[in-house]
């Protein structure tokens, strides 16, 4: 016997990746049902080969249903999440809404797989941010290697993490700079991004601090070691999927980089591209698609005692999200509901 599966929010850039996923990995699942706003209703999606029809999530019965998938953003989450779980079905939630409460897990499944046996306080699990879920499956076997005391990370974020009206700003905006009359303004970013690049993405914060930048430093010591120390700076660019990295690492015992290399090449879900000559590195363009986290341009940081830099691009969507919250359900059927 298998699962029932709900996604909610299944119109969505992150949605269509579940239902992709859960069909690409075979997830053991007897009924898969697509939900979304009353707006899409009836959209038809793909599961695999084949189409579901949107049902109404406002009226969705959760009764029975083993787990869903929310995609949805964190207002519709903190409407339904609560709805489902109470009706015993175990809520992946994407949003932002749950992680940083201590009582539900964060979960990236390479990471901190063991953190699963608490989703019974409230039926409900976290999914991180897409630019923490790829730096913490490259932190955290260094870390178990050479303790990690300070990260500092720059982010080249795509614009498919802002969803679909990033997507089409940059696409019409590049036109736009090529056909006279078709200029666009400015309105899903706060500057041009066709040809730029923008060091802001979510709200500033007190400290500074962008919102994504807070919940790279807050979502690490969450998952990995609230001992480690993070500093991010987030960066918008001019690319449709595939978040980059560029991270800087100083650990308290010496690695060397031929032995981090090898600990990267062992780890789970990463692959390392790491020749020294030209093109031997992975771009967001090349990461498309994939289900793996991507590390490259492994070296010494000779200005610190033991200090390590990589590059590190992974399918936002995906990892980032989609594919993270897919791994989150193998997790919780193997270790918890043992059903398939
Ligand atoms: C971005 N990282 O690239 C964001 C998108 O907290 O799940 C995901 C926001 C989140 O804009």
């Amino acid at each position: 016997m298998g699962y029932k599966v709900v996604v909610a929010g299944a119109t969505g850039n992150v949605g269509r990746e579940m239902l992709n996923i859960l069909a690409e990995r075979e997830f053991p699942a007897d009924e898969v049902v697509a939900l979304a706003s009353r707006r899409s209703l009836g959209t038809e999606v793909s599961y695999g080969d084949k189409t579901l029809k949107t049902k109404d999530l406002d009226t969705f019965d959760f009764t029975g249903y083993d787990m869903a998938l929310f995609a949805v953003g964190s207002e519709a989450t903190a409407k339904y999440a609560p709805i489902a779980a109470k009706a015993g079905c175990v809520v992946i939630d994407n949003s932002s809404l749950y992680r940083y409460d201590p009582e539900i897990p964060l979960i990236v499944p390479e990471v901190n797989p063991d953190a699963i046996e608490m989703y019974s306080n409230k039926n409900i699990i976290a999914n991180p941010n897409c630019s923490t879920a790829q730096m913490v499956v490259a932190l955290k076997p260094l870390h178990d290697r050479a303790k990690i005391k300070r990260v500092v990370v720059s982010t080249y974020q795509s614009v498919s993490g802002s969803g679909k009206e990033g997507i089409d700003e940059l696409w019409d905006q590049t036109k736009g700079m090529y056909v006279p009359g078709q200029e666009k303004a400015p309105a899903k970013f706060t500057k041009q991004i066709a040809f730029n690049v923008i060091p802001h993405i979510d709200v500033f914060m007190d400290s500074g601090d962008t919102k994504e930048e807070w919940k790279m430093i807050v979502e690490t010591k969450k998952i990995i070691d609230p001992s480690i120390k993070v500093t991010a700076t987030c960066v918008r660019v001019p690319v449709f999927v595939g978040h980059s990295e560029s991270i800087n690492i100083e650990t308290e015992d010496f690695l060397d980089e031929d032995e981090a290399r090898d600990i990267l090449r062992e780890a789970p879900g990463i692959l390392v591209v790491d020749k020294r000559e030209n093109g031997g590195y992975v771009t967001p363009v090349e990461c498309v698609g994939d289900f793996a986290t991507f590390i490259s341009r492994i070296r010494q940081d000779v200005t610190v005692e033991n200090g390590l830099n990589l590059w590190c691009v992974s399918d936002n969507l995906r990892k980032g999200a989609a594919l993270n919250a897919v791994q989150i359900a193998e997790l919780l059927g193997r270790r918890i509901l043992k059903k398939g």
